[in-house]
């Protein structure tokens, strides 16, 4: 399995992560590729190959013009502020208040295209968050081209970017923007499996609506887990998209029984719906020592759910997205490719 990769990550690293009041060093950190990488090469998979440029017609097809705008300008706008520090989200559009009018002023923009306050961004961000999603649209045109699966190693991750808001440490929706690649290059239907520990609200908003699409994810309950408003069981899609959406929220304590089930009961899902092509946003924070997370899945867990994956025998493009047990994630991830390749 080919494996994509931009050294241009490094260019994102923040310094400050809020957390329990506390800034702390960000769980999505440089070096968790770094272990992910070690690993590949560890198990004989091919050196990864830098992706090109990204192709932005579709990241702009997928993504809000102000908001790519945004994301594009705010370091040199919020230093022309006369701000010192990263740039962290403080003001929010909240309940009844203006969500259709971003401010002009850059700590009112900055709140305004933010979910949450946690992601910090930086002078590289940009550059990080294009070469991630350069390393996703290389690995769909692998599979497009023919070949079983591919691997992007995509840092920062993507699946909690909607079209118009950035936060728990994603900026373009990677995985979204492999699915709607398939779409264009002729694939009918197209369905995309979220494995991270938290619900991937970007990707299930961008599809919400849509019925060729199909999103299903398995995450820490949204009572309990981020990103707190979004991934309950009766959210299953709108319109066109209704029956295109599942979700599988699991309580704190999850194992790796149950958690296989819904697994299972996801996969079945993607069968009936008749998905041709699979996008599998590959977070590996469902582990038992994730410092963020609370589900209870052993290594070799993720070796049996790659190898569930892979036998549903579709081509599939796995994107990188969470895993904050440092030293575990590169065995983890790799144990779920290694599983699917074993199918
Ligand atoms: C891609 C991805 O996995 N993003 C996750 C973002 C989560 N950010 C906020 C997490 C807040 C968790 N606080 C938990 C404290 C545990 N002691
Ligand atoms: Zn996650």
């Amino acid at each position: 399995m080919q494996v994509f990769f931009s050294e241009e990550h490094r260019r994102h690293f923040p310094q400050a992560e809020l957390n329990g009041g506390e800034f702390v060093t960000p769980f999505e950190r440089p070096s968790r590729v770094e272990y992910v990488l070690a690993r590949l090469n560890e198990r004989g998979f091919a050196p990864p190959v830098a992706p090109g440029a990204p192709d932005m017609a579709v990241v702009r097809g997928l993504h809000d013009a102000g908001y790519l705008e945004f994301l594009e300008a705010a370091w040199d706008e919020w230093k022309a502020e006369g701000f010192a520090g990263e740039i962290i989200a403080a003001s929010f559009p909240a309940r009844r208040m203006q969500i259709a009018r971003p401010p002009r002023n850059i700590d009112g923009k900055v709140g305004y295209y933010a979910l949450a306050s946690e992601t910090a961004m930086t002078g590289g961000t940009w550059t990080a968050a294009l070469s991630s999603v350069a390393s996703a649209q290389a690995a769909q045109r692998a599979v497009a081209s023919g070949a079983r699966a591919a691997f992007g190693l995509c840092r920062p991750p993507g699946h909690h970017a909607a079209s118009d808001m950035y936060g728990g440490y994603c900026f373009i929706n990677n995985a979204a923007v492999v699915a709607q690649m398939f779409r264009n290059d002729g694939a009918d239907r197209v369905a995309v499996l979220d494995i991270d520990f938290h619900h991937g609200n970007g990707t299930q908003d961008i599809f919400f609506d849509r019925g060729d699409v199909f999103f299903a994810s398995l995450h820490g309950a949204p009572e309990d887990a981020f990103p707190y408003f979004l991934g309950y069981a009766d959210e299953v899609g709108i319109g066109a998209g209704e029956g295109a959406t599942v979700n599988y929220p699991m309580l704190p304590g999850t194992g790796y029984a149950a958690w296989a089930e819904a697994l299972d009961a996801a996969l079945a899902r993607i069968k009936a719906w008749g998905a041709e092509t699979l996008v599998v946003s590959l977070g590996v924070d469902a582990y038992k020592d994730d410092p963020i997370s609370f589900f209870k899945l052993d290594s070799p867990d993720f070796i049996d759910a790659g190898r569930r994956i892979g036998r549903l025998g579709l081509p599939t493009v796995f994107c990188m997205e969470g895993g904050y047990a440092i030293e575990a994630v590169g065995i983890n991830t790799v144990n779920v490719l290694e599983g699917f390749n074993d199918a």
